[in-house]
């Protein structure tokens, strides 16, 4: 018999990569995807299987993370051997905007799907999507031992279920891990993220369907890596013999006017004629400076992103360039990459 994961979050960029590798593993992969009045599945509807399919390896559930009743009814039935916990308001600017739903959601979720583990009484392992974020203010090279000062809502809400996921661990022996990823990226990112964001526009401005880009602050260090390579090493935290808390980087600093001008030169574009600045796009705190110290997980798990920024850069253009011109050919587009 294969194992079984539950994901929240399973629609998402890491989700829908996560979804793939472990079904490439044997896994039967649960996914909790929450209502919409629209469809929100098309990051996984290349690997989506029909109810009456039989033996099917991905199976979608209804739920939210808001709703803790269901959580539990899910792992009850469920009884999955890991759970990844992925499902997140997971945007820093709207944090500013929608501070109680993230801290409902990205903080409060969490300790509601640990309670629903602990309430169903099964024996199941349970990986945290952390997050750099909660470093904030603190100056890189940040790793396990630096301490948190979260600079919005979002990485508030994130301090607060690593130290819920620490504490489940210590006061129940569950095994709970945290995973302190860096920010990774792909051409599954949501459109409004700064990496994502760049490259839509600069296949747009290629194809004359727009001609300027409106950004916030040009000078921001993070530390990008390349989302496939960072979900294995959500599964590889998880295969652990005791549980513990990692940090999963490049190691890499750039600034994201160095990713703009890296992606836009790939398009064949001088980004200097189209970049406009909005202070919209600016956070009432910033994050200065993420760049990880990701020895532990080369160290004890052989983690070592070979994907780094300007090659991300330019896969994510390309990737926008072919999904462009196929829509304007007519043609689905596909988004299996
Ligand atoms: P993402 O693309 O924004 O995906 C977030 C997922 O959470 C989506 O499936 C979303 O559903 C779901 N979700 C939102 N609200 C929910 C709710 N109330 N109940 C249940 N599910 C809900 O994020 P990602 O980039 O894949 O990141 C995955 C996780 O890692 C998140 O927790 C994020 O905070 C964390 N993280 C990400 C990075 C990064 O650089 N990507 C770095 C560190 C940590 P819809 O599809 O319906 O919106
Ligand atoms: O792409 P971003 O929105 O990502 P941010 O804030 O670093 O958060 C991401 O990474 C975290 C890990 O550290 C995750 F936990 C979180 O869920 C998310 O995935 O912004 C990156 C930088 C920021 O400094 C921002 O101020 O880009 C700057 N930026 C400049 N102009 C912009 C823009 N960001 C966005 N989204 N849009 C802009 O126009």
């Amino acid at each position: 018999m294969g194992k079984t994961a539950l994901i929240t979050g399973v629609t998402g960029q890491d989700g829908s990569y996560l979804a793939e590798l472990l079904m490439e593993k044997g896994y039967t992969v649960h996914g909790l995807v929450r209502r919409s009045s629209t469809f929100n599945t098309e990051r996984i509807d290349h690997i989506y299987q029909d109810p009456q399919e039989p033996g099917r390896k991905l199976v979608l559930h209804h739920a939210d993370l808001s709703d803790g009743v269901a959580l539990v009814n899910l792992l009850r039935e469920l009884r999955p051997d890991e759970v990844y916990n992925l499902g997140a308001q997971s945007h820093v600017r709207v944090s500013f905007d929608a501070p109680m739903y993230t801290a409902d959601v990205t903080g409060l979720g969490t300790l509601r799907l640990l309670e629903a583990i602990r309430a169903s009484g099964i024996d199941t392992r349970i990986y945290q999507a952390s997050s750099s974020e909660m470093f904030g203010a603190t100056p890189p090279p940040q790793n396990e031992k630096t301490p948190f000062h979260p600079r919005s809502p979002y990485g508030c809400a994130k301090v607060y279920s690593y130290w819920s996921t620490v504490n489940y661990r210590e006061a129940y022996g569950m095994f709970a891990v945290n995973g302190i990823l860096f920010n990774h990226e792909s051409p599954r990112r949501g459109e409004t993220f700064v990496t994502r964001k760049i490259t839509r526009a600069g296949a747009r401005i290629r194809a004359g369907l727009q001609d300027r880009l409106y950004m916030g602050n040009l000078d921001a260090v993070r530390d990008w890596g390349y989302a496939p390579e960072y979900v294995e090493s959500m599964w590889r935290l998880l295969q652990r013999d005791v549980p513990d808390d990692y940090v999963v980087a490049t190691g890499v600093p750039a600034t994201v006017r160095d990713f703009l001008q890296a992606a836009f030169t790939a398009g064949g574009l001088d980004w200097t004629e189209h970049v406009l600045f909005d202070p919209k796009y600016e956070r009432p705190s910033e994050v200065d400076a993420l760049v990880g110290d990701a020895s532990k997980a080369r160290d004890l798990l052989g983690c070592e992103p070979a994907v780094r920024w300007r090659e991300l850069a330019e896969l994510m253009v390309e990737a926008d360039i072919a999904a462009l011109d196929a829509e304007l050919s007519g043609a689905r587009v596909r988004i299996d990459r």
